[in-house]
């Protein structure tokens, strides 16, 4: 028991026990798989992220994405404005506490350009039903490559703990045909 002191002082010279063993060479095996497997999926997995970043501040990003609302928008929900860019344009959003700002509308078959970005706090932008998730660091702006292949609503809500209003955070991207 690890709540006692072990009987012999020198308790590191006493054979292991086998079934401990056989634990930690699996788990040892299976932290060598998991290893590798980071390699792997970069190549066979279906989820991978762009690495296309960049340094900006809070202020700056915020100041963009009011212009691309201003230049977009088309109507306003709750007071949030409903931005429909052109297709192929790039597009943005900004995660600040607590709500995901604005509401897009997109076009299915065409490729965005989506921008991210935090104005405060760590944010997990997470993309549902669809399950794409990324993590929204304030200074960064990520890039990510989006073609909806399915009209509908999207929501977006907030996987990573910001606070009191963290539940919340929500968002929303509309796809039409
Ligand atoms: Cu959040």
């Amino acid at each position: 028991m690890a709540v006692t002191p072990p009987e012999q002082r020198i308790w590191w010279n006493e054979p292991i026990h086998k079934t401990e063993l056989g634990w930690i060479v699996i788990a040892f095996l299976w932290g060598l798989f998991m290893f590798f497997f980071m390699i792997a999926w970069h190549f066979i997995g279906e989820q991978n992220l762009s690495t296309e970043t960049y340094r900006i501040t809070p202020q700056k990003y915020e100041a963009k994405v009011e212009a691309f609302a201003e230049q977009f928008k088309v109507a306003e929900e709750d007071g949030v404005p409903v931005v429909r860019p052109p297709a192929g344009e790039d597009v943005f959003i900004l995660g600040r506490l607590w709500e995901w700002w604005p509401i897009l509308e997109l076009k299915k078959d065409q490729s965005y350009r989506l921008h991210l970005s935090s104005l405060d706090w760590q944010h997990g932008f997470s993309l549902q039903p669809t399950n794409i998730n990324i993590q929204v660091h304030p200074g960064y702006e990520h890039v990510i490559t989006l073609t909806p292949t399915e009209a509908g609503e999207f929501g977006i809500i907030c996987n990573e703990y910001c606070g009191i209003g963290h539940h919340q955070m929500t968002g929303r991207i509309r796809v039409t045909e």
